[in-house]
């Protein structure tokens, strides 16, 4: 009786003291562990924050504004003289070509750099009707719809230069850009 007991209070004490060993270096090993990989995971966080386009100021403007632009039915004007955005800013633009079945007047909507309208309606004689009018290619064209058929729409997307400015709008078909025209303007983000 007397042998078992003291035989059990040993084995207990040498079982105490493995645990206890156990446990000291499991947490010792645990604590570098996580010290080390709490590093890596903030590494990793600054380098997907800089591949992120989405975190960084200039480009982060949230959704598309959505913006309307329609004819004054079979005039040569577009219902709204101007357009305001901020720089960078992603935009949604439906133009609506309000002129009667009957009138036959196809129309677009070409955004272009500060300055160049008339360059760019001139550019749009020589580039012609398969191009609708538009020379797309131009560095001083920004964004443009098709040439739009009368009752008909087009959604265009596009994101509103990074330079503030006064960035006109016009219907390239020909001779339309001189009383067809707005403005955008882009003010700072
Ligand atoms: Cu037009």
């Amino acid at each position: 009786m007397m042998n078992r007991g003291s035989k059990s209070k040993r084995k207990s004490t040498i079982r105490v003291s493995v645990i206890v060993s156990v446990l000291i270096s499991t947490f010792g090993v645990s604590l570098l562990t996580s010290t080390a990989e709490a590093k890596t995971a903030s590494k990793k966080a600054a380098a997907q924050d800089s591949k992120n386009p989405a975190t960084k100021g200039a480009k982060a403007k949230g959704a598309a504004v959505k913006l309307t632009l329609s004819t004054k039915g079979d005039e040569l004007y577009y219902d709204k003289a101007t357009l305001t955005v901020k720089a960078g800013q992603s935009i949604e633009l439906t133009f609506t070509n309000g002129a009667s079945s009957t009138s036959g007047l196809t129309h677009n909507v070409t955004f272009v750099k500060p300055g160049t309208e008339e360059q760019v309606a001139n550019a749009g004689i020589q580039a012609g009707p398969d191009k609708g009018w538009t020379p797309t290619d131009s560095p001083m064209v920004v964004a443009t719809t098709k040439l739009v058929n009368p009752g008909e729409s087009q959604t265009i997307t596009f994101q509103a230069p990074d330079t503030p400015g006064d960035y006109p709008y016009i219907c390239t078909f020909p001779g339309h850009w001189v009383t067809m025209k707005g403005v955008l303007k882009v003010t700072k983000g």
